[in-house]
């Protein structure tokens, strides 16, 4: 091909991708997945990939791979569905870019330019995985995970830290780092309540005893914060706890923060065992309430959502993840969830179906003969209908 004849090829390419029509597909009542990913890594414009000048590129080569779109938070934002995505280059690094979609669905498309994102402390390896929350203290915040080399084994060329990197803004575009959250232990996977708690500052925390290990860290946490411009965890408390022999046995991680219904505060988070073929990461929810959003009051047994057909296949295999979703006015939840780091997926419920599927699906009782138990209560429910 000629370069005018490959230039039109990849922009129409490009065209038929980012307008594709994406269609739900009826599954178990709870939610419903949709027919095609929302964002790939062949989502980013082509001015990001190629140099569009004939001169300096006569074989219109990429220039820049973009390998990935993944782990995003998300917002409502001025009537449209947007995301912070995760996008990793060739290189493995990875940084944040805005994709936003009129109805939340498809046509997703990003914003001209990454988010950059202004270092805090020792420049940071890598960033990723940001929860966004709208705070009523009028900001919007990213909290992210900020990994770093660990010089304490610089023999070790896969020792590494992590921390809890916050920053702010009003418009998506212009951020304002704030001090990484100071914490006994490593942190990845924190988030913030949207709400104030005491007037303070609330996170969901997930302390871990090294960079991969979540060790006797326990579960996912809850903070309370005085100050946010220079946020340090004094005492920590852990709400969700792991269990021997359950989907989160290995590790559990806040997803985005919880969607506040009449109900208690609804929570997603992921849940990660070990197995002969590595790591696998699926998603789980949990409700806790409203005049204690440290007590859990319904916990469905197992997961909510795991990889199925081809989310199974990827840079990381096995896994699902969360960190970001969309609560609409009319209850309309849109899920948006990665598949083995990889590519953005979204699934669409409501409030009203995610408290019924909380509140109505029995809890996880630790032993085979209690799940025999439970399916038999169900069986004889459905035994005269
Ligand atoms: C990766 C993350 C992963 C973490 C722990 C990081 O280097 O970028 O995706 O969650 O390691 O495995
Ligand atoms: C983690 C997360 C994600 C990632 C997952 C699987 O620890 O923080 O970034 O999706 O590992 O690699």
């Amino acid at each position: 091909m000629t370069y005018e004849q490959r230039l039109s090829w990849l922009k129409s390419q490009f065209k038929d991708l980012i307008t594709r029509p994406n269609s739900a597909i009826e599954g178990n009542g709870i939610f419903e997945r949709y027919t095609n990913p929302v964002l790939t890594g062949a989502h980013a414009p082509l001015e990001w990939r190629y140099d569009l000048d004939p001169a300096r590129n006569p074989f219109l080569m990429e220039r820049f791979g973009v390998h990935a779109a993944f782990n995003s938070g998300a917002i409502k934002w001025n009537g449209r569905y947007v995301l912070v995505v995760r996008v990793e280059g060739a290189d493995r690094k990875s940084f944040f870019a805005v994709a936003e979609s009129p109805n939340g669905i498809d046509n997703f498309r990003f914003w001209p330019r990454p988010v950059t994102m202004p270092e805090w402390g020792e420049p940071a390896t890598n960033i990723y995985d940001m929860r966004l929350t709208r705070h009523e203290d009028g900001w919007i915040y990213g909290l992210f995970c900020v990994e770093r080399k660990d010089h304490d084994n610089e023999a070790d060329l896969s020792a590494a830290t992590a921390a809890c990197g916050i920053a702010r803004t009003k418009d998506l575009v212009n951020w304002e780092r704030l001090p990484d959250l100071k914490s006994a232990s490593q942190q990845r996977n924190v988030c913030l309540h949207p709400e104030f708690v005491d007037g303070r500052y609330a996170l969901y925390t997930r302390p871990q005893d090294g960079f991969i290990d979540a060790g006797s860290g326990g579960g996912i946490g809850w903070a309370l914060i005085d100050d946010i411009t220079n946020a340090e965890v004094k005492e920590e408390k852990i709400i969700n706890l792991r269990h021997y022999h359950t989907i989160k046995e290995t590790k559990n991680g806040e997803g985005p923060h919880p969607i506040r219904t009449p109900q208690g505060w609804l929570h997603l988070a992921h849940g990660v065992r070990g197995c002969a073929s590595g790591l696998r990461y699926v998603l789980y929810m949990y409700m806790t309430a409203l005049d204690d959003p440290t007590k859990v009051i319904a916990e469905p047994a197992g997961f909510f959502m795991a990889p199925e057909d081809g989310e199974y296949i990827g840079d990381v295999m096995n896994v699902l993840f969360s960190n970001g979703w969309i609560a609409d006015e009319d209850g309309k939840v849109f899920i948006y969830y990665a598949s083995s780091d990889t590519r953005m997926h979204v699934a669409t419920s409501s409030v009203e179906r995610l408290v019924d599927y909380c509140l109505n699906t029995e809890p996880d009782e630790m032993r085979t003969g209690l799940t025999v138990e439970r399916l038999n209560r169900l069986i004889d429910r459905n035994m005269n209908k």
